[in-house]
């Protein structure tokens, strides 16, 4: 994968109310990775956005915009698709009357006029796509559920806000906060999927710390493939990963501290010591490949490259039976969120229950140690989530759609 030089992101949007909702959800990324955001220049040449789905259109965006300036650009697709109308006036929503936003609006009323309320059942939908140039192209979407009120309500917001009635707001996009749009809308859904791929458009950057060297997301693959991770367990270590500096990424948006850079390197190395290449020989003696040994020799591993301590730290207290021994339970943001991310993921995101029940049918001789984990790891998704200013359930949501994003290379 060719790494851009440039240390920003192009954001190929002419709209600014768009711009002012992606800022606050891409910032804990650009943060992280010491990106700055800049938005499309009116000398852009312009996009014809004449593809059927919002992912389509967002794509065309992402490419046409990288293409044109040799830089990482994202692209964005949104409108809103109203049941009664057979999903109108979905990617044709700027343009629907012809006109501006009240237009829109206005008219969109006027074809609803007689269906009742309960019949009125409409959902906003985000493309995003994230283009390297040369490189790899990274798609989510997201989509938010309300219903179109009778009258627009409320100032805020643009577009179709005002009449737009959020199933979990209960109020229109237009009544309500930024940050209260920002917690549920179709836009924020789909950059939170998105936003952690930056590390892997920008994977050939390693970071420097005040403890010591972190590696990147290319110098972490490397690393597995260097120590023969079979397929399955690199798969796995990806995952985590990704879920990991997701997660960071959440807590930082809510104003917590953690480290997204930690976060994803210890999800990335934290089985490395699984691998047959760090097996210890001599003594005939095997190692351990259960739930517990492996975490001393994937930290043995890590420690021995010098890296911030921290990360052989996280990944040692990652194993069950931490939670047992008060000196190794995990008690950091970045140890915690690799004990529950590694609990949520096998090479796919299945969820602590399906997960535990794994570890069971895999490991029968550490049964008890797996059902006296459930508590706790209960407990900590709680205290993760809390801390995010989610419940479990959406947390969980968020976690699962940064791994459906969609990579391909066109
Ligand atoms: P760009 O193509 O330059 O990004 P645009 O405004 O033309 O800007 P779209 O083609 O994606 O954007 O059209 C989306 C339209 O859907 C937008 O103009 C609004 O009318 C509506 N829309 C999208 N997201 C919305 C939101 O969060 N709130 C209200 N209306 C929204």
């Amino acid at each position: 994968m060719s790494s851009p030089e440039s240390r920003t992101l192009l954001v190929a949007t002419t709209n600014p109310d768009k711009v002012a909702e992606l800022g606050p959800i891409l910032s804990p990324a650009l943060d992280a990775l010491g990106l700055t955001l800049r938005s499309l220049s009116p000398d852009a040449p312009p996009v014809t956005e004449d593809r059927p789905t919002f992912s389509g259109n967002a794509v065309l965006k992402a490419l046409a915009a990288a293409g044109w300036s040799g830089e990482v650009a994202l692209g964005e697709d949104s409108g809103l698709e109203v049941d009664a109308l057979g999903g109108a006036p979905g990617v044709l929503s700027a343009r629907y009357s012809g006109g501006g936003p009240a237009e829109n609006n206005k008219l969109l009323l006027e074809r609803l006029a007689g269906v009742p309320q309960g019949r009125r059942g409409a959902r906003f939908r985000t493309a995003v796509a994230l283009k390297v140039p040369d490189g790899p192209l990274f798609v989510a979407e997201g989509m938010t559920e309300g219903e179109i009120t009778g009258q627009p309500r409320g100032s805020g917001g643009f577009g179709y806000d005002p009449v737009f009635l959020s199933r979990d707001l209960g109020r229109t996009f237009a009544e309500v906060s930024r940050d209260e749009k920002a917690r549920v809308s179709h836009r924020s859904r789909a950059l939170r999927a998105v936003r952690g791929y930056l590390f892997e458009a920008f994977a050939a950057q390693d970071f420097e710390t005040p403890q010591g060297p972190l590696p990147g997301h290319g110098t972490c693959l490397q690393a597995l493939f260097a120590a023969k991770c079979p397929p399955g367990l690199v798969r796995h270590q990806l995952a985590a990963g990704r879920l990991g500096r997701e997660l960071a990424l959440s807590l930082a948006e809510a104003g917590v501290p953690a480290d997204a850079r930690l976060a994803a390197a210890a999800g990335l190395l934290h089985d490395i010591g699984r691998s047959p290449f760090d097996k210890p020989k001599g003594n005939g003696a095997k190692p351990s490949r259960g739930v517990v040994e492996h975490a001393r020799l994937s930290a043995q591993w890590v420690a021995g490259q010098g890296f911030d301590p921290r990360l052989a730290r996280a990944v040692l207290v990652h194993g069950l039976d931490s939670f047992l021994v008060a000196e190794f339970k995990p008690s950091t943001w970045e140890e915690r969120i690799l004990m529950l991310v590694d609990k949520l993921v096998e090479e796919v995101y299945v969820g602590l229950a399906a997960r535990l029940a794994g570890l069971r049918r895999r490991y029968p001789a550490s049964r008890r140690l797996i059902a006296a984990c459930r508590r706790p790891l209960k407990d900590l998704e709680a205290q993760l989530a809390s801390a995010c200013r989610v419940t479990p359930a959406e947390m969980n949501k968020r976690l699962a759609a940064a791994l459906e994003v969609v990579s391909l290379t066109l």
